[in-house]
């Protein structure tokens, strides 16, 4: 029997592989190594890969692999896939989204406490033996319960986090996102829409949940830092680019805002020196999915996909379902 060749580009959970090897021939990373160029040359014979958002998934990369029929991100966002690329092939993309939703809304949320409570800088403080007496506005930081927490993009994950700050911390919601939620998820979230211009003026602590994209690029620059509260905190948990991570060293810096929260970074695994060398930002290595049960579920799911598209089934998550049914092998 002709078993579908597919490749996956990262080392992932051991059960998962085998998972997989019930039904396909599977050349695997053990390694690890981020193939980046070596991608293509990998990925001939093949008819599926499970990627992660290290892989980038391009119209070139499509024309030097014409057997490729399913990508299947292990992960919620897809920034690293040219959408219209694969469609325009007739390959099928999936993501992996819902698994991983309340997980990273927790992470977020834990974050930006990190950030308004000053708890990195505290640690590092306590580390550096600098820690001899109390006093009275050692690392006083904002409070978080009771504060206006504002949420750009307000899709599944920042959903989660309203509800965290609504219903667990007495937080004022207001939020802007691409399209406005029906009333009733509102009145459910306790969450009023703003502006873009509204939400940075007003909330204290402000978190950032949207897809990354052309008109994402720099959401959040010197111009809409000016904008915000100078008390305020700013959370990035979506993806590196949505900030200029320039111009918010150099607001965390000037004291324009108080404090970040990074978990995401342009040209990661880089990060801008001068957050390095900051005081009141957590950095953090883009871990937000990243408990044990999560990242499984993540795995499972890519590798549902995989296998269902590859054998004929209907894939749970796909990106852009117009391509199905696959065309033959
Ligand atoms: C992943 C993420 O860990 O799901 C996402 O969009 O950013 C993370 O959960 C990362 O993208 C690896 O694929």
């Amino acid at each position: 029997m002709n078993r579908p060749h597919v490749l996956v580009t990262r080392a992932i959970f051991p059960e998962t592989i085998e998972r997989l090897r019930e039904h396909f021939e599977v050349d695997d990373n053990p390694t690890d190594a981020v193939l980046g160029a070596g991608l293509a040359p990998r990925l001939q014979g093949k008819q599926g890969a499970l990627t992660t958002g290290s892989e980038r998934i391009d119209a070139a990369l499509l024309a030097a692999c014409p057997g490729l029929r399913v990508v299947a991100n292990m992960a919620v966002g897809y920034n690293n896939f040219d959408i219209a690329a694969c469609t325009a092939r007739g390959v099928l993309a999936t993501n992996t989204p819902d698994v991983l939703t309340e997980t990273t809304a927790d992470f977020g949320f834990a974050l930006m406490m990190a950030g308004a409570r000053r708890m990195a800088e505290g640690e590092r403080f306590l580390r550096r033996g600098e820690w001899k007496k109390w006093s009275y506005d050692m690392l006083t930081g904002s409070d978080v319960h009771g504060a206006t927490l504002g949420i750009l993009g307000m899709g599944r994950i920042g959903q989660a986090i309203a509800r965290r700050g609504a219903l667990g911390f007495g937080m004022k919601v207001v939020y802007h996102n691409r399209s406005r939620l029906p009333a009733a998820a509102e009145a459910a979230l306790g969450a009023r829409y703003l502006t873009k211009g509204e939400l940075l003026a007003q909330a204290d602590h402000l978190v950032l949940v949207l897809p990354y994209s052309a008109e994402s690029h720099h959401a959040i620059g010197a111009g809409e830092l000016a904008q915000m509260k100078p008390t305020a905190t700013l959370t990035n948990i979506a993806r590196g680019g949505i900030v200029d991570d320039a111009a918010l060293a150099v607001a965390l810096r000037d004291g324009r805002i108080a404090a970040a929260g990074l978990d995401v970074f342009e040209g990661e695994p880089a990060v801008h020196p001068d957050l390095l060398t900051l005081p009141n930002v957590v950095l953090t290595p883009h871990i937000a999915s990243a408990t044990v049960a999560t990242r499984r579920a993540m795995a499972e799911l890519a590798a549902d996909n995989l296998i269902e598209a590859l054998t004929g089934g209907v894939p749970p998550s796909p990106i852009n379902p117009q391509v199905l049914p696959l065309r033959p092998a």
